[in-house]
């Protein structure tokens, strides 16, 4: 029998490269998306029968107990990889409550479930995305498993509430349950209303004249920023450790927002000041400080590091967005 794993928020970018890569190691997928008929669930689809293979998706918000107690009951997942979530920081100091919910409020109805179905002698595993915005503005560099969360925001703080909760759970319950504290990892997938797609859409728009300028919010800030690939590797490692252990995933390479506006014009032969404008309406209450990781443990534990530079990264995405802004013009 193959191992089966239910994936929430498979259409998100994560979601998309966790599902080919449970797929290619045989796995049977199954998803909660909030839209089964949306761009991103038909992306998926066209993505994974390119490999010959399927997702079942199952439509959920994840926000009634009921629902997703029948959901894990119908799926009987042997791992879960608990990626749904409001993820987008700046929205969430406008939708704060909304934000609690989706990401601790969700975390505890699925840990929940999955204590009542242990109780029924089942075995589940459950993997937890956390995020490196729990530093905040960090006490320390490079920040590892053990330095304390300054969150500064309601994002950032729903993730600390629901880190917290999986952590009760395996303590107190004995679930196989841990939180990856994911740094920023990107790629073609990701979504524009992040910064380094705005910026790499913008540049390949602006390169085929089809856009004069790029708005951002803070020029002034940086990120340890990684390819999304390797990320969900470190998911599924995670859920294989023989004890469950939260662990930080970074690259440990930090870089500011200015060198990644550098690469991604000069990629198509632009000088990023000629285009770029700023609007203090696209900053944010406050920011975080320095965010940048050392996954020395999760290399230890794990066999895990990054494969994807920054300069390899930056190129990649660029490179995708030329192609698919050149294919639609
Ligand atoms: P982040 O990613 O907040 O780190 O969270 P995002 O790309 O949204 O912002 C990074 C930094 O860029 C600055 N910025 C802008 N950001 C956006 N989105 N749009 C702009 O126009 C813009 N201009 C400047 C921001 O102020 C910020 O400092 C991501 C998410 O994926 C989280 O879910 C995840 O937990 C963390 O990464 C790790």
């Amino acid at each position: 029998m193959p191992r089966r794993a239910l994936i929430t928020g498979v259409t998100g970018q994560d979601g998309s490269y966790l599902a080919e890569l449970l797929l290619d190691k045989g796995y049977e997928v199954q998803g909660t998306t909030r839209n089964v008929d949306s761009e991103s669930t038909r992306g998926l689809h066209r993505l994974v029968s390119e490999r010959g293979g399927t997702v079942r998706l199952h439509e959920s918000s994840l926000q009634n107990d009921d629902e997703v107690t029948l959901l894990l009951d119908e799926v009987a997942p042997d791992e879960i990889y608990h990626l749904a979530a409001q993820s987008h920081v700046g929205l969430s100091f406008e939708k704060p409550l909304e934000t609690l919910d989706a990401n601790a409020g969700v975390t505890l109805r699925l840990l929940e479930a999955v204590r009542t179905l242990q109780g029924r002698g089942r075995d589940i595993r459950f993997f937890h995305a956390a995020s490196s915005e729990m530093f905040g503005r960090p006490t320390e560099s490079p920040q590892t498993e053990r330095t304390p969360f300054v969150p500064r925001n309601p994002y950032a703080t729903s993730k600390v509430c629901a880190f917290h909760l999986v952590a009760n759970y395996r303590e107190t319950h004995g679930l196989y349950a841990c939180s990856g504290i994911l740094f920023n990892h990107e790629s073609p997938r990701r979504p524009e209303r992040f910064v380094t797609r705005k910026v790499t859409l913008a540049a390949a728009r602006i390169a085929a004249g089809l856009q004069e300028t790029l708005t951002l919010g803070n020029l002034d800030i940086g990120r340890d920023w990684g390819f999304a690939g390797d990320y969900v590797d470190a998911m599924w490692r995670m859920l294989h450790q023989e004890q469950p252990t939260d662990l930080v995933i970074a690259t440990g390479r930090w870089h500011s927002l200015e060198e990644f506006l550098e690469r991604a014009f000069r990629r198509v032969n632009l000088d990023w000041r000629d285009h770029v404008r700023q609007d203090p309406a696209l900053m944010r209450p406050a920011e975080s400080g320095r965010l940048v990781g050392d996954a020395s443990l999760a290399r230890e534990r794990l066999g895990w590091q990054p494969t994807t530079t920054f300069e390899e990264l930056v190129d990649r995405m660029v490179d995708a967005d030329m192609q698919w802004v050149v294919g639609r013009s």
